[in-house]
């Protein structure tokens, strides 16, 4: 045991993405994105990404749980739970609907106007990300996403309305989400949502990912510098999603493994804290001949531009093992997971490791030395309705405890310097990975099933009732 003593203003609060809950896809002038174009899978098969809306099937972002119409009761539960903070996006095509116009879509910067205005009406700090899974579809179409250069002119001026436009109502801010999802440069669906690339036969993917992820880190470092020219009171943070990262056994073949891993993954936090690439990447880059556009004054601007904190998200940890492919011919990570016999899984087979998030705000502390912030956390769960209408989500409570009690042991045993802790989904909605409603990360749960039947009726889970006490607690009482 030891004396509880969490920080003073610690942001206690839920997280949520624009095109996940808002719905309403094609109102106010908003332009289909990216993730606009995927159906609806489920934890076997995965999301098809059309081209183009295809009559008769299922886009579950394109009603989601109508956040956009039911904003002010969603934001008054929040309150009720005691809320410090809200994390959600700005969906880019509400502003931008195609993303390369001159001029921004005022209904578009009037729906965040007043939704940021109902969070102080509750004293809830409003956290933003400007890139989640969010491009709009007409850059994936005419320009290959992030593969061209001219996007990281859409992004800045996107970027900069926004910063403008709420300079007095946001203060925290992230640019891109999840960045280095696309380490699994195979994987098509987070290729779609982290760069909005829809790779053609015979294109050599991890060349790609390589590129467009250059012209992100330079997007967000222009992001960065705009930002505290237009308020130098802005916290301006990245976003990773991040593991910790094992080795299957003291091996050194395995340890070595772990550590390249870890190089091929958080490369893309490092050029965003240190304003440079590792090392090891420019090597490997080198090595494989892939010769990526990166102009001397990129170099400059990623220098300028680096990042007041590091926000990330925590689902689960790594193990990798090095008996098929070793250190040394590693390029896929997915391909080196290993599964970790201590840890139980979700529905979803992920892992579920509370003490690997305070080994991973140890981890990032040491390599960082940046303030951090939890801005995803959590599990899927399905829920069930009891017939007097209450839900005993006793498995989600379990989970987040035992992490938020070893986040805890993080800060005031080990010193880390943490700014706050939003669980991801605070609100049932649309999962990203599966498009499926049934994958439950609320306190709030919305009456809604996986083929859109439902009344979005809003109800209070137990969970609701024990994360108001954490928060009224400061973490005190878990
Ligand atoms: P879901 C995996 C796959 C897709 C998105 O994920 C992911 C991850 C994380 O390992 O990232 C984040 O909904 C993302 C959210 C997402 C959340 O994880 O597939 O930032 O948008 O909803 C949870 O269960």
């Amino acid at each position: 045991m030891f004396e509880h003593r969490m920080p003073k203003g610690f942001l206690w609060g839920g997280a949520v993405a624009a095109n996940q809950l808002e719905g309403a896809w094609n109102a106010d002038g908003k332009g289909p994105s990216v993730i606009d174009m995927m159906t609806a899978g489920d934890a076997e098969t995965p999301r098809e990404i059309t081209d183009g809306i295809q009559p008769g099937k299922n886009y579950p972002t394109h009603e989601a749980i109508d956040f956009y119409h039911h904003y002010p009761e969603d934001i008054k539960l929040m309150a009720e739970m005691g809320f410090k903070c809200f994390r959600t996006s700005i969906a880019w095509t509400r502003i931008f609907p195609n993303g390369d116009e001159e001029q921004p879509n005022e209904a578009g910067l009037q729906f965040y106007d007043n939704l940021f205005d109902e969070c102080h009406k509750y004293g809830i700090e409003p956290v933003v990300t400007l890139h989640h899974f969010e491009m709009p579809w007409h850059l994936v179409e005419k320009y290959g996403g992030w593969q061209s250069r001219k996007v990281i002119d859409f992004f800045t001026r996107f970027a900069e309305v926004c910063f403008k436009r709420y300079q007095h109502k946001v203060k925290y801010w992230m640019t891109f989400n999840e960045i280095d999802n696309q380490s699994a440069f195979n994987n098509a669906f987070l290729m779609a949502t982290n760069s909005g690339i829809l790779f053609k036969k015979g294109q050599n993917r991890e060349k790609t990912m390589y590129q467009a992820a250059h012209y992100e880190l330079v997007a967000s470092a222009l992001a960065v510098k705009l930002g505290h020219r237009i308020n130098p009171d802005f916290k301006i943070g990245c976003m990773i999603n991040f593991a910790s990262i094992y080795p299957l056994t003291c091996n050194p073949h395995d340890v070595l493994l772990a550590q390249r891993a870890a190089q091929r993954r958080y490369w893309f936090s490092d050029v965003h804290v240190f304003g440079e690439y590792p090392k090891e990447v420019e090597t490997y880059l080198e090595q494989k001949g892939y010769r990526p556009d990166i102009t001397a004054e990129d170099r400059v601007v990623l220098k300028e531009g680096t990042v007041d904190y590091l926000g990330f998200s925590y689902y689960n940890s790594m193990t990798v093992s090095a008996e098929k492919i070793d250190a040394d011919h590693l390029t896929d990570l997915e391909a080196v997971h290993a599964p970790n016999k201590y840890l139980p899984k979700t529905a979803w087979g992920w892992e579920i490791d509370p003490e690997g998030l305070r080994y991973g705000l140890n981890w990032l502390t040491d390599r960082y030395h940046l303030p951090l912030f939890i801005v995803e956390n959590g599990m899927g769960a399905y829920d069930k309705v009891e017939a007097d209408g209450s839900i005993h989500d006793d498995y989600r409570i379990d989970y987040l405890k035992k992490h938020i009690s070893e986040m805890e042991k993080a800060v005031v045993l080990d010193g880390v310097d943490l700014m706050g802790y939003t669980p991801w989904g605070c609100i049932d909605i649309v999962s990203a990975g599966t498009g499926q409603m049934s994958k439950r990360y609320g306190f709030i749960y919305v009456d809604k099933d996986d083929d859109g039947n439902g009344t979005m009726k809003r109800s209070r889970k137990d969970s609701f009732f024990w994360y108001q006490k954490v928060i009224e607690s400061n973490g005190a009482v878990l």
